[in-house]
């Protein structure tokens, strides 16, 4: 995509070749070794060993052969080069690839090679760095490929390619232009007021209102987006023995927690992660909610008030034969504003629970009230379901799978501020040029999101997020 970014400067720091082990550290069928820039080509040159003329890098392809010490004349490791000349590489420099066997000590004596023949270390996330810097890539799509390799779940992972492929870039960059078009009839209608044709309040206030929409659109998809990326925190809380524990366990399918029928069983907190419909979950299982028979329950009851704040979503279980009480209103409340779920369990039990409570009409318990078996097995589909729902809910109107992260949203929110102090200037019939100040703001905000103009610090910072290679 073009960002409209300069091309490489002369005397920029981008001028020297880099190179750094990209595979994860430890033992591998094979390990990459990557380099980039003007000598990639030659140091490939000299230390591959292939056919009785050697091999011609010059144009892109793979070359098998044994690489060896140009100094010393030593075999180091059989292995295949990648060669990516640029400009339609990675980087748009010239970029190598070495495969080769993928142990630690192979590993360290070819980048030690390749270091030796003039490339240096290249610090975290350089490569991608550089791909942006060449518009290769713009910056979106730069932390995309950061969120891809860190992706704990499917959602995530679907969210990162949306993102690498250009699609909230893309958004982004409509909005912008829409809003430049904007500017520029209202800046000709100032300059030239007596060329251009009266220029309709209402409809520059429909455009700026439209676009406002757009970018609410995807502050919405923010949150569903973090949750995809970083997962979420789901506390099953309740009073004792109402069978928490033991859907804890239907849900991992797993027999994590200790059950019995003592009431007061469970007495500390305990987690495990699970995918639900793709969303990364850590479970949370909690003590029983009752007043503390001794210290050790004292403590453990106390700690599942806690989780009821530090939740994402909170489950609320109760026994579906007895109605909720003061204490789990208590719970609910204690909530806030988090969503909670209520949760009536132990439906196996209830005399109608042989009939669907769809086709008989009412469910014995309340409405609202998700009614389950971790015995049957019962209502778990729906629990899930709605589990998920309930994550991803605040974004109703989101543009769905686009990942607006912490940084997207900031320059979202700074473009719609403006956006709004633009359209209050025209509400209330201020002269023209006031507001072409406010969208010129708003659309360098937006400029921001893709690197139109990067600050270096900026670059520092998110490029130092990344592993080394990358
Ligand atoms: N029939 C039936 N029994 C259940 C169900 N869920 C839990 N139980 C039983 O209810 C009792 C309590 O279950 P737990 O899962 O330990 O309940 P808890 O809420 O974790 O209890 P505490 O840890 O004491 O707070 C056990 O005897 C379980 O076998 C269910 O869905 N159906
Ligand atoms: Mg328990």
């Amino acid at each position: 995509m073009d960002v409209g970014r300069p091309g490489l400067v002369p005397g920029d720091r981008l001028l020297d070749t880099i190179a750094a082990i990209a595979t994860a550290p430890g033992v591998g069928a094979i390990g990459v070794i990557r380099v980039s820039g003007p000598l990639a080509l030659s140091i490939a040159q000299a230390i591959l060993r292939s056919g009785k003329s050697g091999p011609d890098l010059s144009r892109r392809g793979l070359h098998v052969g044994w690489v060896v010490d140009p100094d010393t004349g030593e075999r180091i490791d059989q292995a295949v080069l990648l060669v990516f000349p640029g400009p339609t590489s990675f980087t748009g420099e010239d970029v190598v690839e070495i495969q080769g066997h993928g142990g630690p000590a192979i590993m360290r004596r070819l980048l030690a090679l390749v270091l030796g023949q003039g490339a240096r270390l290249a610090s975290p996330g350089e490569f991608t760095r550089r791909a942006f810097l060449s518009g290769r890539i713009d910056l979106v799509q730069a932390e995309a490929i950061g969120e891809l390799v860190s992706a704990r779940g499917e959602r995530a992972l679907q969210a990162a390619i949306g993102q690498l492929e250009g699609r909230l870039s893309h958004e982004v960059m409509q909005v912008r232009q829409a809003l430049f078009e904007s500017v520029a009839r209202i800046e000709a209608a100032v300059d030239f007021p007596e060329d251009v044709a009266a220029l309709e309040p209402e409809e520059i206030m429909g455009a700026l209102a439209r676009q406002r929409i757009r970018i609410d659109e995807l502050l919405a998809g923010a949150r569903a987006g973090e949750v995809a990326r970083s997962g979420a925190r789901v506390a099953i809380v309740g009073q004792p023995n109402v069978g928490k524990s033991s859907l804890m366990n239907a849900l991992l399918r797993s027999e994590r927690a200790i059950v019995t029928a003592v009431p007061g069983t469970t007495r500390d907190v305990l987690e495990a992660d699970l995918e639900i419909a793709g969303i990364p979950i850590r479970l949370v299982d909690t003590a029983g909610i009752r007043p503390a028979r001794d210290e050790i329950e004292k403590e453990g009851v106390a700690r599942s008030w806690q989780q009821v704040e530090g939740a994402d979503l909170v489950l609320l279980v109760h026994d579906s034969r007895s109605g909720l009480d003061a204490t789990d209103h208590d719970l609910a409340a204690r909530a806030g504003d988090r969503p909670v779920l209520r949760v009536a369990s132990k439906v196996d039990l209830l005399r109608s629970a042989s009939a669907d409570p769809s086709e008989v009409g009412d469910a014995p318990w309340p409405a609202g009230h998700l009614g389950v078996s971790s015995l049957t097995r019962q209502g778990l589909d729906e629990l899930e379901a709605a589990i998920a729902g309930a994550l991803l809910s605040s974004s109703p109107v989101g543009v769905p799978g686009l990942a607006v992260n912490a940084r997207h949203q900031g320059a979202l929110r700074q473009a719609r501020a403006h956006l709004t102090s633009a359209i209050e200037t025209l509400d209330r019939e201020m002269p023209l040029d006031l507001l072409s100040g406010d969208l010129r703001t708003a659309i360098r905000a937006l400029g921001q999101i893709t690197g139109l103009d990067p600050a270096e610090e900026l670059l520092d910072l998110l490029f130092s997020r990344f592993c080394l290679g990358k």
